[in-house]
């Protein structure tokens, strides 16, 4: 059983639907002059998108027609402040008003993502996260956006997958395909950049309870899942899971220790030298561990791990049968979001959200209608395992399926589709698909129908 107020919802971020990149007062963004470069697969850009912006009312009225009584939005900063002094565009904070009025009257509890990968181009010009100069700037603008909606809004997410925006997707200024640290000159120039990450990330948090509002933090992760029930092979899953590897920019526990149990695990010393890991000081670490409301977990899919029977682990990645969408990292693993919700919830001890979760796929309408099979497979399977994980007293309050819509895919453009609605993008008409209907009847059950 899922608890009565479980919040069923959609997750989406501002640069993948809003467009009207130029309107209103907007700044251009990172991922403007990304688009305007050609870095885009197919030279996609974002400057439309599904016009969200101003479309929204239908959008929420999709989400209504669904029975969702909870939305994942991200605000973009770039349209919240005009320069580096801080000045605010009131008609972003406007737009956002109206949105969040609109959700407020139709039942939807509006989750707001403070940081979804994008910022003024002024901030990225001067080197984004690796310049200390972008935590001053994130403070003033989350304490401009929670100061004006804390009153309507209960709930608030700093910074969406910290991981991916090491890897270069709210950062560098690549395609995400690379090895990730070479990106970067060596280990110490990637930890000062998650220094500033973790620093925004607790004054963002202090700054939320300033206005009397909740916080928490959404990462990803790929969940480890051990090849047996037997206890060797769950420790072992356990310990890979929170486990640091060098440079690997994947590892959770070297960010989420720090923010929620107030220091780095030991494995972070292991791993780093003194001259590589950045100063952190008490005072620092007061600030990044900030107590956190609710913990938010983007999970789309898990890696096996075995025990290697000297209190170790093997990690056999993933057997080549498993189905994936579109795009390859999105395999079908249901049993990630059993694995994770239990494993996290165990090490961190907050009530979790599934923040993102979801699958891409090429879909083509067909009568005005998308035959989506695969997608409402896995929303049912990835469903029942989450089930299966609050029936154990896991204490899970929310799932937020990505993607609403059909979107803006960051590099990959608009190649993979990961909607519930198909958007066609030449009239930006939007068509519920098959998987849209399968998960309103789960919502219309609250799950038991599972
Ligand atoms: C997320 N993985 O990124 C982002 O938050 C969304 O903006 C994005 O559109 C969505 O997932 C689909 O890609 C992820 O490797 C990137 O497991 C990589 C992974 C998971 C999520």
């Amino acid at each position: 059983m899922f608890r009565k107020d479980f919040k069923w919802g959609c997750a989406t971020a501002a640069t993948q639907i809003e467009g009207a990149y130029l309107e209103d007062g907007k700044v251009l963004s990172n991922w403007d002059e990304r688009c305007r470069k050609g870095l885009i697969n197919n030279k996609d850009n974002c400057f439309i998108a599904c016009d969200s912006y101003h479309r929204y009312h239908e959008d929420i009225l999709l989400l209504k027609k669904l029975g969702a009584n909870a939305y994942r939005f991200s605000i973009a900063w770039p349209r919240i402040i005009k320069d580096k002094k801080g000045s605010v565009n009131k008609k972003g904070l406007a737009h956002y008003h109206k949105v969040i009025d609109d959700c407020l009257k139709h039942g939807i509890e509006p989750f707001i993502t403070l940081y979804h990968w994008d910022h003024p181009l002024f901030i990225d010009k001067d080197g984004a996260w690796s310049n200390a100069d972008i935590v001053k700037h994130f403070i003033r603008y989350v304490d401009v956006v929670v100061k004006e909606f804390a009153p309507k809004v209960k709930h608030f997410i700093t910074i969406n997958e910290i991981p991916c925006i090491l890897d270069g997707l709210g950062h560098i200024e690549t395609q995400s395909d690379a090895v990730p640290i070479k990106r970067y000159k060596n280990s110490k120039s990637h930890l000062i950049v998650l220094r500033h990450l973790l620093l925004a990330h607790g004054h963002a948090m202090k700054i939320i309870h300033k206005y009397h509002a909740f916080g928490g933090i959404a990462p990803n992760s790929v969940a480890c899942v051990p090849v047996s029930k037997s206890k060797k092979d769950i420790d072992a899953a356990r310990k890979a899971y929170f486990d640091i590897v060098k440079d690997d920019v994947y590892a959770i526990s070297i960010f989420n220790d720090p923010i929620i149990l107030g220091r780095f695990p030991k494995r972070y010393f292991e791993v780093y030298s003194d001259k590589e890991r950045p100063v952190f000081t008490k005072k620092d670490l007061s600030v990044i561990s900030e107590p956190l409301d609710f913990y938010c977990q983007n999970i789309y899919v898990s890696r096996y791990i075995k025990s290697d029977g000297k209190g170790g682990y093997i990690d056999i990645g993933y057997s080549k049968k498993i189905k994936s969408g579109y795009i390859d990292w999105n395999r079908v693993t249901p049993d990630a979001l059993y694995w994770g919700v239990k494993f996290l919830s165990e090490r961190y001890k907050l009530p979790i959200y599934i923040s993102e979760n979801g699958f891409s796929l090429d879909d083509h309408l067909l009568k005005n209608k998308i035959h989506d099979k695969e997608r409402s497979n896995f929303i049912s399977k990835y469903l029942r395992e989450l089930k299966k994980a609050s029936e154990e007293h896991i204490d899970i309050r929310g799932y937020f399926y990505w993607s609403l819509l059909d979107n803006f895919e960051w590099f990959k453009g608009y190649g993979p589709r990961f909607g519930i609605v198909y958007v066609d993008y030449k009239t930006l008409k939007r068509y519920p698909k098959d998987s849209y209907f399968t998960y309103q009847n789960i919502i219309k059950h609250n799950g038991r129908n599972l």
